[in-house]
């Protein structure tokens, strides 16, 4: 996870340095630790709350108030109610330019220092939004359009994937989270789609099962026999045929029998008229994902009251 510098947080959240300190002493909602050298440094987490309060307190809530309501309070309604921004979702076009221009002839160093450099200073759901998943729908259309090798396109998207897993690997594990099981079904290859639903999956506090790509559906469903899944995610990118797409549909409609399943990615949009006839759910994109999670994350928080 990103660590930010106050001059950085001042800009990302609109809020003086001065106000950041005070609020940190007065009131401790924020903590940031200490570099080597004794600068302050916020995580993403910090950032996020930081926006949060100052959005609350334009409508009408108290710095005191929120202080007394405490950090882990509001961080679990921060996520409730904070889903992707317009402004987040931007792609970074420019930087998007200078990547691909890294890349042929392939500068390793120069291409990955400034995709680095651009990934760290803004909180990293914002640089999945804007920078990673961006990049790899670039490289993709390059590489269709003869204009990009399949080695440079692996290359790209595996440094897209490792920043996605090492991020996902670093939250700490919810074992009271709800449990969710993300693939793609049997002869779907594009993978950034479900990893981005992992991530936002395992960033709203759920236990990810992670799959990958390829999986098909008859050992889906022993997995799923095996963990008992909340709830069941698919990513589709490729628009199959009527007919294949059916014949899956049939086998996913047993499955959705004993477990919620839902599907999102433009293979399953393109046939949101078969699937409004079934038990299974079309998500239309990462925000109405978030909003999903919600709904699943508050019945788990009333189980547990
Ligand atoms: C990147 C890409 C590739 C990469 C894949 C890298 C990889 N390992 O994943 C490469 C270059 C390897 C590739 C290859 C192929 N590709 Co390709 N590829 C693309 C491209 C450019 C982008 C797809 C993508 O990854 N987008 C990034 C994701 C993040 O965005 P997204 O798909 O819109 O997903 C968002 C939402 O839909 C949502 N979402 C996704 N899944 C889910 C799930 C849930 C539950 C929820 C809630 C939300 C959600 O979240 C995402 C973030 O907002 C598209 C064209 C395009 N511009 O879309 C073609 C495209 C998908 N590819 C296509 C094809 C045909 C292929 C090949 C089969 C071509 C071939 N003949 O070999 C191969 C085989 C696949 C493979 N992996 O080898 C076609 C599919 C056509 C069709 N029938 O639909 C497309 C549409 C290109 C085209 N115009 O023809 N491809």
């Amino acid at each position: 996870m990103n660590k930010h510098r106050i001059h950085r947080v001042a800009k990302l959240t609109g809020l003086s340095k001065d106000v950041i300190r005070v609020w940190e002493r007065r009131y401790g909602l924020v903590q940031p630790s200490r570099s080597s050298n004794r600068y302050r440094e916020y995580s993403d987490e910090d950032v996020a709350l930081l926006r949060f309060v100052k959005a609350q307190m334009e409508q009408g809530s108290t710095i005191g108030g929120l202080a007394t309501e405490g950090r882990d309070s509001l961080v679990a309604r921060m996520r409730l109610v904070t889903p992707f921004t317009v402004e987040d979702q931007k792609p970074h076009d420019h930087l998007l330019d200078d990547l691909v221009g890294l890349l042929e002839p392939i500068d390793k160093v120069g291409f990955e220092r400034k995709l680095n450099g651009a990934v760290a200073v803004i909180p990293f759901e914002e640089a999945v939004q804007r920078i990673l998943l961006p990049l790899q729908r670039r490289i993709g259309e390059l590489w269709h359009e003869g204009r990009l090798g399949i080695a440079v396109e692996h290359y790209v998207t595996k440094v897209i994937q490792q920043k996605l897993f090492s991020v996902m690997n670093q939250l700490p594990v919810n074992e009271f989270g709800p449990r969710v099981l993300i693939a793609c079904p049997e002869g779907e290859t594009h993978e950034i789609g479900a990893q981005a639903v992992a991530y936002t999956a395992a960033t709203r506090g759920c236990q990810v099962y992670y799959l990958g790509c390829n999986l098909p559906i008859s050992d889906l469903v022993l997995f799923c026999e095996k963990i008992r899944p909340d709830l069941v995610l698919l990513s589709l990118t490729e628009a199959k045929t009527e007919a294949a797409m059916l014949l899956q549909l049939q086998e996913l409609e047993q499955l959705a029998t004993r477990w919620p399943v839902a599907m999102g990615g433009q293979g399953a949009r393109a046939f949101g008229n078969l699937l409004q006839d079934t038990k299974i759910e079309l998500l239309d994109d990462l925000t109405a994902l978030h909003s999903r999670l919600m709904i699943l994350l508050s019945m788990r928080q009333r189980v547990y009251q």
